[in-house]
């Protein structure tokens, strides 16, 4: 435990510090490597990476319609129907955020429109290995679905048997995404930035993954013209902010849920109360113990901080501090905090609001801004998935209006043929009105 208080202003920094991320010379070098080899071999590449780090020897690309079928068939009811409540409130959530196209009159005749369009072709990726995980499908399949996307890509790294769960292609087929590829790692990236044979390339790259398939589409987004991506992603956080009321049991399934992502997953607990922490840390040690994954979960823990603060206003500007993707409130009256709270990717209020909740079925995205990016970064939404883009119009009034402003300015900026555009139909204007 840390008492905030007694520490120097370099220490405090130090304890709110993310470990490194893993941008070395070596890890970028092996991924611009990738990605050459993919542009210069397409599918050939793809195939033989995916035996080299995947271990499997694929005939096709492409999973096809029937293996799906079979696939889901066999899913247990109670999985799919999870899925499915899951599915619906992601959906619902998602709908609500349509934006409202604008239409402005901003001079008379001047007509200035804002409109949105969904992002033609998403590829989205999840990732294989220890966990597969169809909820990461639906938060992504399911928004680019209400956005209205025409064309949806699912890429994963197959499992041995050269498929993937069956719980990824349910979630994928409720989403309505009928292209998926076994692909994973910066492979796969590559093959959405560029193309190849089998998989057209895409405009937008979503999903999270491992530091390869994080510095890919770090590296794709900066080619010319290639694909946006959704945001820089760093490993998982949570920070809870709890007072000696909170229930430590809660608590500290919370900093688990946390923990048992990944070893170098961040859970930060922040209270103004010395036996509230002592008892979390206890509760922590005895569930630890339970968990499946616990030897990734120890890993994790043996990071985790626990901060004491002097006030519960301190409490959250620690919290304000760190800009967690996830926070956590089991204090009194928490809904009296949120206006100086800033910088959470997403707010869990309350002891009945784990964030499991929004990981799995809330309804909210569980694609947040992690490493202190919560800052500037917004969670993922429907926003992510549609275009901006403007529309004007001008009668003879309108261009009459302006006109001559447009005019000065051009002269400003020395532009003769952005005046020209303007005089010339002025002129017009005037040549009209004398007949
Ligand atoms: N907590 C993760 C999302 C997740 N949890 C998926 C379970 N499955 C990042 O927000
Ligand atoms: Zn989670």
């Amino acid at each position: 435990m840390q008492n905030w208080n007694q520490l120097e202003n370099n220490d405090r920094q130090a304890l709110l510090q993310r470990p490194a991320m893993g941008d070395s010379q070596n890890l970028s070098d092996t991924v611009a490597g990738i990605i050459a080899a993919v542009r210069r071999d397409g599918d050939r590449a793809l195939v033989q990476l995916t035996e080299k780090y995947d271990g499997v020897a694929l005939s096709g690309l492409r999973l096809e319609k029937e293996k799906i079928e079979k696939a889901v068939a066999a899913l247990n009811p109670q999985t799919k129907s999870a899925l499915e409540l899951a599915y619906a409130n992601i959906r619902s959530f998602h709908q609500a955020q349509w934006p409202q196209d604008i239409r402005v009159q901003t001079s008379p005749g001047v007509i200035c429109e804002l409109k949105h369009q969904p992002i033609a072709s998403v590829g989205l990726y999840i990732p294989g290995g220890t966990a597969p995980l169809p909820s990461t499908v639906l938060m992504l399949g399911a928004t680019a679905q209400v956005a209205g996307c025409p064309r949806k890509v699912l890429v994963s790294p197959p499992n041995k048997d050269g498929s993937l769960a069956a719980e990824i292609l349910y979630a994928a087929r409720l989403c309505g995404i009928d292209e998926v590829y076994l692909c994973g790692g910066a492979q796969a990236i590559a093959a959405l930035a560029i193309g190849t044979e089998s998989i057209a390339r895409v405009d937008k790259i979503f999903g999270p993954g491992n530091s390869f398939v994080t510095e890919a589409k770090q590296q794709v987004s900066r080619i010319a013209g290639g694909p946006a991506i959704d945001m820089p992603a760093g490993p998982s956080e949570v920070l809870v902010i709890a007072d000696k009321e909170a229930n430590p049991v809660f608590v500290a399934s919370d900093l688990l849920s946390q923990a048992e992502h990944g070893a170098d997953s961040q859970a930060v607990l922040v209270s103004d109360s010395e036996a509230l922490i002592k008892a979390v840390k206890q509760q922590v040690e005895e569930q630890l113990d339970t968990l499946s994954r616990k030897d990734i979960a120890i890993r994790s823990i043996a990071h985790s901080r626990y901060i004491l603060a002097d006030s519960m206003t301190q409490a959250v500007e620690i919290s304000n501090a760190y800009g967690p993707e996830h926070l956590i409130l089991q204090m009194d009256s928490p809904r009296q905090w949120m206006e100086q709270i800033s910088n959470a990717g997403s707010i869990f209020v309350g002891p009945w609001s784990p964030e499991s909740a929004g990981d799995y079925a809330s309804g909210t995205n569980h694609v947040l801004p992690t490493y202190g990016y919560a800052r500037n970064t917004s969670s993922l939404g429907l926003m992510d998935f549609l275009r901006r883009y403007t529309v004007q119009e001008l009668t003879t009034e309108g261009l009459q209006q302006i006109g001559p402003a447009i005019m000065q300015l051009a002269d400003a900026e020395g532009l003769d043929a952005h005046r020209q555009a303007v005089a010339l139909r002025l002129q017009a204007l005037d040549g009209e009105n004398v007949k």
